[in-house]
């Protein structure tokens, strides 16, 4: 609300667009920084790198979460916001951010660039991940893959669609006839042992193995079918948000590899049709990878 000053004319104060469509905000910000993120492709010129050579960061993560934090905030400037950007590397900043955050009623969980080696290298399968949280409970989650031009879009109890179709998980129902998806961080000390020995175990009693760099949009292809399951073990809150919450308004099941249920702060993720959970969390528990 205006108020009038002594002069009678009216104070400014903030505007502040009115309170709807969560979604519609998530939506825009994602679609913009997806088409930023995309007309970059190729032409980074600041290289940087976080906790190890293999840890990228570029120019455009920092352009395009800039992006989306503005965006949010202008139309809820009180809401709280959690970028890998704004995080400093390593899980105890992780754990710390979240920890600050986490009683806030408004959580915006932001990747802008989730698979930034691809995208540094040309590889075509990155994305924007952008969920909201509110009171701790996953509400909405959009992840724009720019490459291929798919918003895939998830609001809590109302389903999951990509462009207006709805996605649903794959039916298949036993390892031998299952796709997987499974991925490798850059932290070769706690996280590379692990899922390299799950990739061993796995390898052998499925139809085949995929590992795309990119843990949101291997998410958001267990929710629309193309997937059966996806896992990876050493990731963080803005890797998995928004891809957590397709998953399950598509019907599939999202756990640790322990088979805990999922909370924010989950960093070991089993993601899978439903079907062949228990059999997957089986093959990590062989294999002795169910987290660290
Ligand atoms: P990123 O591209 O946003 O960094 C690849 O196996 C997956 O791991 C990607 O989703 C990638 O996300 C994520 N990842 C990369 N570096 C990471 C790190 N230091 N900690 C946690 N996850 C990371
Ligand atoms: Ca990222």
């Amino acid at each position: 609300m205006s108020s009038l000053n002594p002069n009678g004319s009216k104070e400014r104060e903030p505007y502040v667009v009115s309170g709807k469509g969560y979604t519609a905000v998530a939506i825009n910000a994602a679609a913009k920084a997806g088409e930023y993120i995309k007309s970059r492709q190729g032409t980074v010129k600041e290289l940087g790198t976080k906790s190890s050579a293999r840890d990228l960061v570029t120019e455009v993560d920092k352009g395009a979460e800039q992006m989306i934090r503005r965006l949010v905030m202008t139309h809820y400037p009180d809401h709280a916001f959690l970028g890998e950007e704004g995080v400093e590397p390593g899980a105890n900043a992780v754990t710390a951010a979240l920890e600050e955050l986490k009683d806030n009623e408004y959580l915006w969980i932001v990747d802008p660039v989730d698979g930034t080696t691809n995208f540094v290298h040309g590889f075509p399968f990155y994305t924007v991940s952008i969920a909201l949280a509110v009171r701790g409970e996953l509400t909405v989650g959009v992840i724009y893959d720019p490459v291929r031009d798919e918003m895939f879009v998830a609001e809590k109890g109302k389903g999951a669609y990509v462009h207006g179709v709805k996605t649903a998980v794959s039916s298949e129902a036993a390892l031998d006839d299952s796709l997987i998806a499974i991925g490798f961080p850059p932290d070769r000390q706690f996280a590379q042992p692990t899922n390299l020995a799950a990739f061993q175990n796995i390898l052998p009693k499925v139809r085949g193995v995929r590992a795309g760099g990119s843990a949101a949009l291997h998410l958001a292809y267990v929710a629309a079918g193309r997937v059966s399951a996806y896992y990876e073990a050493g990731l963080s809150p803005w890797d998995c948000a928004a891809g957590v919450l397709l998953v399950k308004e598509s019907g599939g099941v999202v756990t640790d590899m322990r088979g805990e249920p999922y909370h924010i702060g989950t960093r070991h993720i089993v993601a899978s049709n439903g079907h062949i959970h228990e059999d997957i969390l089986s093959s990590l528990k062989e294999a002795g990878a169910t987290g660290f």
